[in-house]
């Protein structure tokens, strides 16, 4: 299999954690390569701008507040079939139904602050790079 890109996002309450290196830790052990990182304070813009796809949605609001709530690490991580791996790493959405030893069962309070985004296929994944990196 080609390897592949994907992008991640820790997200500020997990900045705030202090659990930024344990969580690259476990992207590097489970092979996917920190090829692009940098950390930064999204404006409502930026991170409306991401979430464009939820605009309708009840939480938008409530969404763009909490992303723009302290900085927060955006890389790009690399390996063979990034995209699934890396969502396998972090679980569920909600961390009450996440898998144990996943990224949210261990550092997500609740459904909003739930720590860590990643891109769910490769169309997302090639749009989300972009998105914070460029072409
Ligand atoms: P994902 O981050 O696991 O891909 P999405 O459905 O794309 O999940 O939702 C984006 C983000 O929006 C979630 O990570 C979560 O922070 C927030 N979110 C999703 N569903 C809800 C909800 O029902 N209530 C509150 N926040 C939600």
């Amino acid at each position: 299999m080609a390897l592949e890109r994907t992008l991640s996002i820790i997200k500020p309450d997990a900045v705030a954690k202090n659990v930024i290196g344990e969580i690259y830790t476990r992207f590097e052990r489970a092979g996917l390569k920190i090829v692009e990182a940098k950390m930064i304070q999204l404006d409502d813009e930026l991170a409306g701008g991401f979430y464009a796809e939820h605009k309708e949605r009840p939480f938008y609001n409530d969404l763009v507040a909490f992303m723009t709530s302290g900085p927060v690490v955006v890389s790009v991580l690399e390996g063979e079939n990034a995209v699934a791996r890396h969502r396998e790493l972090m679980g569920a959405t909600n961390p009450k139904e996440a898998a144990t030893g996943t990224l949210r069962a261990d550092y997500a309070e609740s459904i909003d602050a739930n720590a860590v985004h990643g891109s769910d296929s490769a169309a997302s994944a090639e749009r989300e790079v972009a998105y914070f990196f460029g072409k």
